[in-house]
């Protein structure tokens, strides 16, 4: 039985100085001192060696074990530290290679322009409110003067959700609701997408507006028309001009539609403003008194200026965008124009 022992202990001493990994080291302790390795085996067959050499024999494999023990504890060490240099040496860094750029995102165009407005109207003092998309055809229509069946109504190619449900066509809505939680003075301005069937080169079946609305004692057109120079100079340059053309909206009276001059041809006539120098952003007016009483406004007592703008069509008038489906195909190549030029 000793002999067995001492021939178990050199194999093991052979095997455990010709392992080279953590994990053949594993495999081979479970060999030898696993629950049926090699040593656990030989403690196993106490019962059969005679009563009077057990103790003996117990103290042998004992101390078989405590060898073994050792000589892996010991390989263990060497082989974790051969592993670790070779996982410094392979994860070295070169810190004086040149580092690779990483690229950056950058603000989508239409987000740039949106929030250099939103900038502009907070600084005049307005507060932001975000109405529905999906909307009731009252708030939608007819609060804003416009009843079921007014030819008004074709003005604007409606996305009909039920009878009375609609995706909205504008975000005029807006102005219904704040009036109705909020008494004047109101200076307020409602930012969303909104819902056309209306699709070419200069229209989009969604697209974003920004109403903006003012309602308190005296107001009046002149307050829209300097409200809307100081706007446009701001946004584009400090030369751009504002055109009020008359137009109609059953939810103002008067109602204008506003013209800039062309950013591109500064009002010469090119191919962004179809050779008129002139390009249209918005829709506006003094808001309809009967709009007012449907608000419980008293309308003998205040008045108020609105306007809709396009924030598609002002984006496509700042960077000379020809074609407002450039601004949804998400060319990668064409947003990058819009990031900073250092990235
Ligand atoms: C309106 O939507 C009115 N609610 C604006 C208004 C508000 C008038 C408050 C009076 C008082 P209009 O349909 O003209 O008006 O649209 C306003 C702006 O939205 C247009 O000047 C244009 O810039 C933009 N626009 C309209 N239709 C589209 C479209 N299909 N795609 C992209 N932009 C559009």
């Amino acid at each position: 039985m000793q002999e067995k022992i001492e021939g178990l202990l050199a194999a093991a001493k052979e095997e455990i100085a010709a392992l080279s990994s953590s994990r053949e080291l594993a495999e081979c302790k479970v060999k030898y001192l696993g629950k049926t390795g090699l040593v656990t085996a030989l403690l196993k067959q106490m019962k059969d060696i005679p009563p009077e050499k057990r103790s003996e024999f117990g103290k042998s494999v004992n101390a078989l074990k405590e060898q073994v023990s050792a000589l892996f504890e010991e390989r263990e060490k060497a082989i974790r530290k051969e592993e670790m240099e070779k996982s410094f040496e392979r994860e070295a860094v070169d810190v004086t290679l040149d580092g690779k750029a990483v690229k950056f995102g950058n603000l989508h165009p239409l987000n740039i322009v949106r929030n250099l407005i939103i900038d502009v109207f907070v600084g005049m003092g307005f507060e932001i409110f975000e109405g529905p998309e999906i909307e009731s055809d009252y708030y939608c229509f007819q609060a804003l003067n416009i009843p079921k069946d007014h030819p008004a109504r074709d003005m604007q190619d409606t996305f009909y959700v039920s009878d009375n449900i609609v995706l909205r066509t504008h975000t005029s809505p807006g102005q219904v609701r704040v009036m109705e939680k909020k008494k004047p003075p109101i200076k307020v301005l409602s930012p969303g997408r909104v819902y056309r069937a209306d699709d070419d080169a200069s229209h989009s079946p969604m697209f974003h507006q920004i109403e903006g609305l003012v309602v308190d004692k005296g107001i009046t057109l002149c307050d829209l028309k300097g409200l809307l120079d100081e706007f446009v100079q701001i946004i584009f340059d400090k030369d751009t001009k504002t055109r009020l053309r008359p137009s109609y909206f059953p939810f103002t009276e008067p109602s204008v539609e506003v013209d800039v001059t062309c950013s591109e041809c500064h009002g010469a006539g090119c191919r962004l403003c179809k050779g008129t120098g002139w390009i249209e952003i918005l829709g506006a007016g003094v808001v309809n008194k009967k709009v007012l009483e449907n608000c419980g406004i008293d309308s003998d007592v205040y008045s108020g200026l609105a306007f809709g703008l396009g924030i598609e069509r002002t984006t496509m008038i700042k960077y000379g965008i020809p074609d407002i489906r450039t601004l949804f195909e998400n060319n990668v190549k064409f947003l990058r124009q819009f990031g900073r030029n250092d990235r």
